[in-house]
């Protein structure tokens, strides 16, 4: 419960004052650093959360932060890693958009001496390992799973673990560590039951937009072959959020006629949960600005980092909120004091 608490501690942002010390030439233990982050974008309220905690972080922590929001391009997250060793940072941080395409700015990176810390998605490429210092983020295959596992209690809990069950699944951004990951936990589970099945399955890329588009389609596409929809498992909130629109706008009730599952946590999606439209989100902080800054400090201080640190918020026990009584946190418990 305590880590709970921590998670809707604000942080207080002590702007650093500091003017920017030192030429180049001084260590850098006797000089402002200087941070290069390559964002993705600001396609969800976890993403804004995300930036927020990152720039919160290096303010208190003096460093000269360079941060480029791609606008989910993997182009343009090449062309800041690139800068970045023109502009000379000390350090770089870096969530890519998707895992493969890195090999060669990675090498240059590598090439120039800068270390990397990768923040809540990762790469994929041959001994990814030597291109940088530690990956910090969710295990988000353990999300999928614990999706998979509510929803088996749920359909047991309002007698209907019998029933075939028809899902339809909103992808993340396909290639992508979260939609990779999440889509493998999920089925993890659900393949061992043969009443359910994924009857459509499409990227949303993680917006609202795309998710009220693509639900239009899975709803178009059931009424033609005359079958019902009765969960949709969205690999995080946002799209959640705009498939019940489209859910809402076809005459049907979300919540109810159908199961709605989102990840991410977001203060929307228990806004959603007590209102009756969306049934569960499971948490994945994007908090990870302060184990971001701490693993500088500790490569500042001569140490080796763990090639993966989860996120501290990464405690199953205690990150699944529902409507479902009992077994799990109450939305409407947490909702006035969710911070992103
Ligand atoms: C998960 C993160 C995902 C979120 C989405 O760690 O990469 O990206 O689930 C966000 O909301 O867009």
């Amino acid at each position: 419960m305590k880590k709970l608490i921590s998670i809707f501690v604000v942080v207080i942002m002590v702007f650093s004052l500091a003017a920017c010390g030192g030429g180049a030439s001084a260590p850098a233990a006797d000089r402002q650093l200087k941070v290069g982050f390559a964002q993705i974008g600001s396609e969800s309220d976890w993403r804004v959360g995300s930036t927020n905690s990152i720039r919160q972080a290096c303010e208190e922590a003096g460093y000269e932060l360079l941060f480029v929001d791609a606008n989910q391009q993997q182009n343009l997250q090449v062309q800041a890693l690139r800068d970045f060793i023109t502009q000379g940072v000390d350090y770089i941080g870096f969530s890519p958009v998707v895992e493969t395409g890195w090999d060669q700015v990675m090498k240059e990176i590598k090439d120039a001496g800068i270390p990397v810390i990768m923040l809540d998605r990762n790469i994929d490429m041959p001994n990814r390992d030597d291109f940088y210092e530690s990956w910090i983020g969710a295990n988000f295959v353990h999300e999928g799973e614990r999706a998979a596992t509510w929803l088996i209690e749920y359909l047991e809990h309002i007698g209907r673990a019998d029933e075939n069950i028809n899902i339809v699944e909103l992808q993340g951004t396909v290639g992508s560590s979260p939609a990779i990951d999440r889509k493998t936990g999920f089925e993890n589970i659900i393949n061992s039951k043969s009443n359910f099945t994924i009857s459509q399955s499409q990227t949303g890329d993680f917006t609202t937009e795309l998710g009220k588009e693509v639900m239009e389609s899975f709803l178009t596409r059931a009424q033609a072959d005359g079958v019902k929809i009765d969960v949709l498992f969205a690999h995080n909130d946002g799209m959640a959020l705009g498939a019940i629109q489209a859910i809402r706008e076809a005459g049907l009730k979300p919540g109810d006629d159908i199961i709605v599952i989102g990840i991410d946590a977001v203060k929307l999606a228990f806004e959603a949960i007590v209102a009756g439209d969306q049934n569960v989100t499971i948490e994945c902080s994007p908090l990870l600005g302060p184990q971001f800054v701490e693993s500088i400090q500790a490569l500042e201080r001569g140490e080796t980092l763990p090639k993966i640190i989860y996120s501290n918020y990464d405690d199953y026990d205690e990150t699944l909120y529902a409507v479902f009584p009992d077994k799990y946190l109450k939305a409407s418990d947490y909702v006035d004091s969710r911070v992103y």
